[in-house]
């Protein structure tokens, strides 16, 4: 139909599913089942959706769904399924406000979020994924599809990171489950539904939705031949464990404390605009959020003076209300998370600076924060809090910063800010993170490969690296028992 693209036509969407939604296996919606949970609104606690709580056998049904689609999806030509993906694109592009609206509603991050970075880069995921699908030939050489491949991914950027891993996958001619996360599930319920309008072969993409336990049964799958995962990195130790031995390709991306350097000669206007980005976009439920701000010394007066001002002038609020920067805390759970970690921090002696807007009575809402006074073994500088709170410490010299920010057990970003090129270079080549952005942060984009070290995981995703993780070398599939037909 030809339903008109507002909040009224999420809301109905909603309506119309109002019975529960089953899961998506090989190209229909099962029934919902009779064991469901509520999935709320983070801004109000209303009650959006109930959804079926994925059982093993529900794991099962899909995963042997894939792989009867791998064989012919595998063989079809790289331009067959770069056609596929084109046409999920497109889909997506038409459906911008809608999937903008119910992701806010779902996630509580700002409408102008949604609408302005998620969504248009999730169909920039599978554009730039069909390109890969079209040349896999030229490109990948002695190169297969790993196979089956399970998805599993976290609340924070639902959709975007849906396409992070699904559109690889069909790019390279894989198969896939994806397992949304449980406060998150529904733009992963509409993008199945995109895959039925873009006559997406049966199979190819299956969605099963529930909690860590319907994931676990997807890792413990015998016949998954690979695992990505975003998430804690708890959850991703488990799932390392749980895969050793068992054959499977791993690709793991975890949590971040990612340091953000100031350097006394960087445009301090842009740096706090920066910091702004760093770690109050999405909330800072960002894995690579720069939650260790580290300021020279000379210029830290003036930078904090000016960061409190701005800090200040933040609009927290209804996430559908365009204007608004900064939106509601996912769950419950993670507000209460991040209020036990700062509760600790202001034990430690750190000092506790927030924002003093009016927060809404209903819904999950955690005021703008800043900690200074900390040392650099402290909570607040060492835990990833995925809050809106920042630690910010001093550093003398350059060496010292570099120092500091690789005092850490993750490794996925980092942002340096300085106005001399050679010496914002020479500490971005020291600091240890798999992205680093200069002058700028939480910049993403579909070309380039996004992942860490230490305990931040491993794998990339994005670009042609990314694009490794979902194939093997041919005489490696060929130790491997062929797909069914
Ligand atoms: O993560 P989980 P949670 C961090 C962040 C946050 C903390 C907890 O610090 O405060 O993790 O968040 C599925 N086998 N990050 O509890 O549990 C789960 O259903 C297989 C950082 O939400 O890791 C969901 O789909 N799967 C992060 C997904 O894993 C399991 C983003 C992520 O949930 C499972 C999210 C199991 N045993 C949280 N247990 C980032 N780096 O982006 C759970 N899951």
């Amino acid at each position: 139909g030809t339903a008109p693209e507002s909040n009224a036509h999420a809301v109905a969407w909603l309506k119309d599913h109002a019975a529960g939604f089953g899961q998506f296996i090989n190209g229909a919606f099962t029934k919902p089942s009779a064991k469901r949970f509520d999935v709320a609104n983070p801004a109000n606690g209303q009650v959006l959706a109930s959804v079926s709580q994925g059982s093993a056998a529900d794991v099962d049904a899909a995963v042997k769904a894939a792989r009867k689609a791998l064989g012919s999806w595998s063989r079809l030509s790289g331009h067959e399924r770069a056609k596929h993906l084109y046409a999920i694109a497109r889909i997506i592009q038409k459906r911008e406000r809608f999937l903008s609206v119910l992701e806010t509603m779902d996630n509580g991050k700002p409408i102008r979020e949604s609408r302005d970075i998620d969504i248009p880069l999730v169909a920039r995921h599978f554009y730039h994924h069909a390109g890969w699908a079209e040349l896999i030939a030229d490109e990948f050489p002695g190169h297969q599809p790993v196979g089956v491949c399970g998805q599993i991914i976290p609340w924070n950027f639902p959709l975007l990171m849906l396409a992070w891993k699904i559109a690889p996958a069909l790019a390279a001619g894989n198969t896939v489950v994806l397992k949304p996360a449980e406060f998150t599930p529904l733009t992963a319920l509409a993008f199945a539904e995109i895959c039925r309008e873009a006559g997406l072969p049966p199979g190819v993409v299956n969605i099963v939705t529930g909690d860590g336990a319907t994931g676990a049964a997807l890792v413990d799958h015998g016949q998954v031949d690979k695992i990505a995962f975003t998430g804690s990195t708890e959850v991703g130790r488990l799932i390392r464990k749980a895969t050793a031995g068992s054959g499977k390709k791993l690709s793991l991306e975890l949590g971040g404390k990612s340091p953000f350097i100031v350097h006394e000669d960087a445009d301090l206007d842009a740096a706090v605009e920066g910091v702004v980005d760093a770690i109050w976009f999405n909330q800072g439920q960002v894995c690579c959020a720069g939650s260790r701000i580290l300021v020279q010394e000379g210029i830290a007066p003036r930078f904090l003076a000016k960061l409190r001002r701005r800090m200040q002038s933040l609009r927290v609020g209804d996430p559908l209300d365009k204007s608004i920067d900064m939106g509601a805390i996912v769950d419950p759970i993670q507000l209460q998370r991040i209020t036990e970690i700062v509760e600790k921090g202001k034990q430690e002696g750190g000092t506790l600076l927030q924002a003093s807007c009016e927060l809404p009575t209903a819904g999950n809402w955690f005021a703008p924060s800043l900690f200074t006074d900390v040392a650099p073994s402290s909570t607040v500088m060492d835990v990833e809090i995925f809050g809106p709170v920042a630690a910010v410490m001093t550093f003398r010299t350059p060496e010292e910063a570099v120092q500091i920010a690789n005092h850490t057990r993750y490794g996925l970003a980092a942002t340096v800010w300085s106005e001399n090129i050679n010496l914002a270079l020479d500490t971005a080549a020291r600091v240890k993170a798999g992205v680093v952005w200069i002058n700028s942060t939480n910049l993403f984009d579909a070309a380039a490969g996004f992942g860490g070290y230490r305990e931040s995981g491993f794998g990339r995703e994005g670009g042609r690296e990314g694009m490794y993780e979902y194939l093997v070398p041919s005489w490696e599939a060929a130790l491997k028992p062929a797909a069914p037909a």
